[in-house]
């Protein structure tokens, strides 16, 4: 280690534990309190939620701190269910998603750019997001629910030549912060709701540009302005179009009215 990166460490950690010192003495925790937050933080590690823990209390503000005064669009959190590695789409682009995939259709659409405007061709997208029982795949639930397949609404698809992606999913419904874990238990202990609004989660990279991680959000979602993870910036939150005119259903095979969306990406420069 560096010289540099020791003082920064000791920088950093003094100033963390000066300020859970100050909280002790300011509202006077007791030994009963210390206990409890000691096999708190065990039984956080045992259940294996530390990144859940860290992502619905910390991650936003890294993410608001890191990309100060960075150009394009505005990034958010990643959270803790980022997977690697999905499947990569053909055109045209569906999720991967089962037969019966519950939940309103959503075609989102729209432009990778650089952070100058001009569309970027060959650009990827990741995206992931949770079902309509708001559950991801491939993450463990402490609880007893239905797990979707593996790589459930995971995927990745590219930009046409002209900057341009559409791709067909469903609208996932607001998260849930798991109740049978150790995080749910903290925000019932505070009388806290455990709710994200509903959110699509993009990585967006292209070739000469640095990545952008974002989540996009839906106007109407009851929970957009009481995030429990702090994460909602009001340039990342959609309104949704409803289309119902019954040529339209029949050109795209639906059998259900569907909701379109769409988005410009604007990556800054690597
Ligand atoms: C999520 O889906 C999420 O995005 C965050 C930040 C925390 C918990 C669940
Ligand atoms: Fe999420």
């Amino acid at each position: 280690m560096t010289d540099n990166q020791q003082e920064r460490v000791a920088t950093v950690v003094t100033a963390v534990m000066d300020r859970i010192r100050e909280v002790i003495v300011e509202h006077k925790v007791t030994y009963d309190e210390y206990a409890a937050a000691k096999q708190y933080a065990i039984a956080l590690g045992e259940a294996g939620e530390w990144p859940l823990f860290g992502d619905v209390f910390f991650e936003s503000t890294v993410e608001r701190v890191d990309s100060e005064g960075r150009e394009g669009s505005a990034g958010a959190i990643e959270g803790p269910y980022y997977i690697p590695d999905s499947p990569l789409l053909e055109r045209p682009y569906v999720m991967p998603m089962r037969d019966d995939e519950p939940g309103d259709v959503l075609i989102f659409s729209g432009t990778v750019c650089g952070a100058d405007g001009t569309p970027l061709a060959d650009a990827q997208i990741e995206m992931w997001h949770s079902d309509n029982d708001g559950t991801y795949s491939g993450i463990p639930y402490p609880d007893d629910r239905q797990l979707p397949p593996p790589f459930n609404l995971r995927g990745r698809f590219t930009t046409d030549e002209n900057g341009r992606f559409e791709v067909r999913t469903i609208i996932p419904v607001p998260y849930e912060i798991p109740k049978g874990g150790p995080t749910g238990a903290l925000l019932r202990a505070a009388g806290w709701h455990a709710f994200r609004p509903a959110h699509l989660h993009c990585i967006t990279s292209a070739p000469g540009y640095a990545s952008l991680t974002s989540q996009l959000y839906f106007d109407e979602d009851p929970y957009i302005d009481s995030d429990i993870a702090s994460a909602v910036k009001p340039e990342l939150t959609l309104q949704l179009t409803k289309h119902d005119d019954a040529a339209d259903l029949a050109a795209r095979g639906l059998d259900r009215p569907y909701f379109s969306t769409s988005y410009e990406f604007r990556l800054p420069r690597a």
